[in-house]
């Protein structure tokens, strides 16, 4: 690289590459809502012990929701990073297959303007 070129990224005229700084990553991870979907079937109990257990919530919290679920048809269970959101999803719907209830759980991508 010669003195008198400007330090700026690119091909200098010897040959040298100057790459520039990479910005920096500081994005926030898009995030993903689990939600359960109600069904006829599923038990009111087996679903508040599934919220408690996948969901670290409380017996009231984890039965507030699964009411909520109840009468507006699906409710969210937790908010996480993609890879997490859709592993507890697919954990959910092999726990309630496992125990022969229909519980449905889906991730869905969260609507990023909401809460900002
Ligand atoms: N609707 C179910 C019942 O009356 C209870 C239920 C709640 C099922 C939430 C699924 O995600 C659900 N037994």
């Amino acid at each position: 690289m010669m003195a008198d070129e400007p330090l700026v990224p690119g091909r200098y005229s010897d040959g040298a590459t100057l790459l520039a700084e990479a910005p920096p990553q500081v994005k926030k991870p898009k995030m993903y809502q689990v939600v359960l979907l109600n069904d006829d079937y599923t038990p009111m109990e087996f679903v508040v012990e599934l919220i408690e257990k996948f969901f670290n919530k409380t017996r009231e919290t984890a039965t507030r929701i699964m009411l909520m679920i109840h009468t507006d048809g699906k409710g969210v269970c937790g908010v996480y990073t993609q890879d997490i959101a859709e592993t507890k999803a697919s954990l959910v719907n092999r726990y309630s297959k496992e125990h022969q209830h229909p519980l449905l759980c889906e991730a869905e991508p969260c609507n990023d303007d909401e809460g900002e």
